[in-house]
């Protein structure tokens, strides 16, 4: 725990009441959606300007004082977490649009702007900001670029990463660093916007970014299909991608779909029951369009793929559609899920997906397993509900002891045990299944660069430093 007069130091850095020590603030703002850590930070900061944070980053290094970044604290691998005496440092206070440049197609934010407050200024200029996700309505962008956010538009337009035409940082010492200054082309020696960018705050904190914005996309629609089973979702993705310009290709399994329409306020997609479904969207510009994705539909019937399918006619059916499966992560939190997010290249997904099924359904027999995930980019989402009356940590450490074996299958794959939530504390002893022991050699000497002293965010993607 930080001294008191240390703690009095740090007020004197901020607005007055801008740093809480109450327990509720210490609960609330120590933790993200994992459920894993037991909150415990000394404070909570919330800085208003660039200069504060470069104050509190110096008066942390002066006295040793581990960092944590808050934002939306929507994270799901434990980055936000301060469950060791850490001061918060919460954005919520820069969470404003600062500026617009329509020729750019640029929108310069502070870090707390949310996720879907940028969506809905995007959409008031006549143009779109393409990173859409569940936690959209309370995750913020500065959150957003510290993990790299996916969502379910990647398939069209790519990670958070491919918006960030600028990045202003707060190195771990405190030096402002302004990258890139929003050029589509500057081949002037390392790109270090992108080291920030999925770094979780581990080298320093994103304290203005400009997002770049793309067109508005016309008339989306949405089909849901149903198939026989995982082996036909694949064929069922290449068939469409060869004849439509996808922005979305999503699954989810019979037991997902249960869950959502448990909830009775989602209709049913069609009669039929089935296996597993496919989400997909692309926008009918024109008759045609619309017409080859239906030819398209017919193909995959007559292939035995797809069992039946609706199509979305108004935005009302498109967004009934999209609920069936972005409802899904808040919907299953009821069942305390253990969650895997794991991604190999598209063209593995049918064997990859073979094999961990058949090692889940091996280990977890007595658990019911909800997959779902934006398998058009080879991202799956695996989790495990939680018994109703088992105890929350037995539950863990069971499924904790299967790590080892879908880690093994993740490897031998060339994937990745963790596609888009991040390492943080969840995923930090698994990082050998996908990055070398060189990767991290050379990822641990460029935080030394950033962060000598070891205080942004210490924990989260590498065990902390043992204390010489
Ligand atoms: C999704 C959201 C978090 C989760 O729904 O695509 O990334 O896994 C997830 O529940
Ligand atoms: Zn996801």
């Amino acid at each position: 725990m930080t001294h008191p007069a240390v703690i009095d130091e740090l007020m004197a850095l901020v607005d007055p009441g801008k740093v809480l020590t109450d327990p509720a603030s210490l609960e609330a703002y120590g933790k993200d959606w994992t459920k894993h850590y037991a909150p415990a930070p000394t404070a909570v900061v919330f800085p208003k300007s660039v200069e504060q944070v470069q104050a509190i980053v110096r008066w942390a290094n002066v006295h040793g004082v581990a960092l944590v970044p808050s934002g939306g604290r929507t994270g799901l691998s434990g980055g936000a977490v301060a469950a060791h005496g850490e001061v918060v440092v919460a954005f919520d206070q820069m969470n404003r649009i600062l500026d617009f440049n329509a020729f750019d197609r640029t929108v310069v934010c502070q870090p707390g702007v949310v996720t879907a407050q940028l969506q809905a200024f995007a959409l008031e200029q006549g143009l779109y900001y393409p990173v859409d996700l569940a936690s959209s309505g309370s995750s913020q962008i500065g959150g957003n670029i510290g993990t790299n956010a996916g969502g379910i538009k990647v398939i069209r337009y790519g990670m958070t990463r491919n918006w960030v035409a600028g990045l202003k940082v707060v190195t771990g010492q405190g030096e402002l660093l302004e990258l890139n200054k929003d050029l589509i082309k500057n081949a002037t020696g390392y790109d270090l916007r992108q080291l920030f960018i999925g770094a979780e705050g581990t080298l320093g904190f994103v304290v203005e970014a400009t997002m770049r914005l793309d067109r508005a996309p016309r008339n989306l629609t949405a089909m849901v299909l149903g198939t026989p089973d995982f082996d036909s979702i694949m064929p069922v993705l290449h068939a469409f991608q060869g004849k439509l310009d996808l922005t979305a290709f999503e699954f989810f399994s019979d037991k997902g779909l249960a869950k959502i329409l448990a909830r009775g306020d989602v209709p049913a997609p069609f009669a039929s029951d089935c296996p597993f479904y496919a989400l997909l969207e692309f926008e009918a510009t024109t008759e045609q369009v619309a017409e080859q994705a239906l030819a398209t539909f017919e193909h995959c019937v007559e292939q035995g793929w797809v069992l039946d399918g609706v199509m979305s006619q108004s935005e009302t059916q498109l967004n009934n559609l999209w609920k069936l499966r972005e409802y899904l992560s808040e919907t299953i939190s009821h069942w305390t899920p253990y969650k895997n997010d794991i991604s190999v290249t598209v063209s593995k997904v049918p064997a990859f997906l073979r094999d961990i099924d058949a090692i889940v359904s091996a280990h977890y027999p007595d658990y019911e397993v909800v997959w779902y995930g934006h398998i058009g980019d080879g991202n799956l989402h695996l989790n495990i509900l939680k018994p109703e009356h088992m105890d929350k940590d037995a539950f863990f450490a069971s499924c904790t002891k299967v790590n080892k074996w879908v880690f093994e299958i993740v490897q031998r794959y060339d994937g990745s045990i963790s596609a888009e939530h991040g390492v943080g504390m969840t995923k930090r002893d698994y990082l050998g299944y996908s990055r070398s022991p060189e990767e991290i050699a050379c990822m641990k000497a460029i935080k030394a660069v950033f962060d000598p002293n070891g205080i942004m965010n210490p924990g989260k993607i590498f065990a902390p430093e043992q204390k010489q």
